[in-house]
């Protein structure tokens, strides 16, 4: 059995690469589980303070490895919602609600569950050669994997219903333009740019950075007065923490912050 995710741990950065490059790195059982495995640890382990994903090979991720399920076998029709609850969304929601940064270096081709993946997560930097396709229109689906729910709210009807319609793949630096990713970055610098943020960001006051990707995720929801509320809520943590006691006195003494991620 070959590792479907591979997963490393250096100076805070838990990378995890997806790992069917014969299979542009579509998702069967196994690499779903190996995924959420390495998430969960994300979410455990304290010495893990970012997380960078990415994939092997050519592609980012091909979405669902439609292999999995040939209807040329027969058999009763899927229950797809059945493989959403099971694999999909709690992969989603791990992503989601870590309080820890989730980089996402899109290294090639991401369609599918796969696009979605990607922009489920917090920053994303993209390969210049690398595009998005909402590839279930073809195949007589509906965007999953939190794809419709992204799609909507970062670009609004007209081109989420456009890309999700058409299926036209979306190249990178649109998708820059678009405001869907944060930056597009030559095919062979980004896996050490995408390290480099990951590594940054792992060095900083994690508790800190956990509750600003809270709150600006819970700010979609909010009114303004119930954010001002969570924001004097998550401030008043925040304010607890040894990092902005360490953030205050580095600044005051002119040095470089030594942050525990406390
Ligand atoms: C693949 C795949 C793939 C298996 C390439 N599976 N082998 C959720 C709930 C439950 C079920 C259903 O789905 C979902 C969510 C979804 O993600 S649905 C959407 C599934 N994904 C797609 O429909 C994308 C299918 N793939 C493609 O359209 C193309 O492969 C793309 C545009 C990604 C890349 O095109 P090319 O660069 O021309 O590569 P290729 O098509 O030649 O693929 C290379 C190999 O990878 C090939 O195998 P082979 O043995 O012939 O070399 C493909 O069969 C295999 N592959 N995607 N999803």
């Amino acid at each position: 059995m070959t590792d479907t995710v591979l997963t490393t741990l250096v100076e805070g950065v838990l990378t995890l690469t997806l790992n069917r490059p014969e299979k542009l790195n579509s998702f069967n059982e196994e690499m779903h589980l190996a995924l959420r495995t390495g998430l969960e640890m994300a979410h455990e382990d304290p010495t893990v303070r970012a997380v960078l994903l990415t994939g092997n090979g050519r592609a980012f991720s091909a979405g669902q490895d439609l292999g999995d399920r040939d209807p040329r076998k027969g058999g009763p029709a899927p229950d797809l919602g059945h493989t959403l609850d099971t694999f999909y969304n709690p992969t989603l929601r791990l992503i989601r609600n870590l309080q820890k940064p989730v980089i996402c270096a899109v290294n090639g081709v991401a369609a599918g569950a796969g696009a979605n993946l990607a922009f489920a997560c917090d920053i994303v930097l993209a390969a210049k050669s690398a595009k998005f396709i909402q590839a279930f229109a073809k195949i007589g689906l509906v965007p999953d994997a939190g794809g419709t729910w992204s799609l909507a709210r970062i670009l609004g009807e007209p081109r989420a219903k456009a890309l999700a319609l058409t299926a036209e793949p979306l190249m990178a630096e649109k998708a820059a333009d678009w405001g869907l990713i944060w930056k597009v970055v030559e095919d062979d610098a980004l896996l050490a740019e995408a390290t480099a943020l990951a590594t940054q960001l792992a060095a900083g006051p994690t508790l800190g950075l956990g509750l600003t990707k809270h709150l600006i995720q819970a700010a979609a929801t909010n009114s303004l007065d119930e954010q001002l509320d969570l924001e004097r809520d998550c401030q008043r943590r925040a304010g607890r923490s040894s990092d902005y006691a360490e953030g205050v006195t580095a600044f005051l003494e002119k040095r470089k912050p030594e942050f525990s991620g406390q």
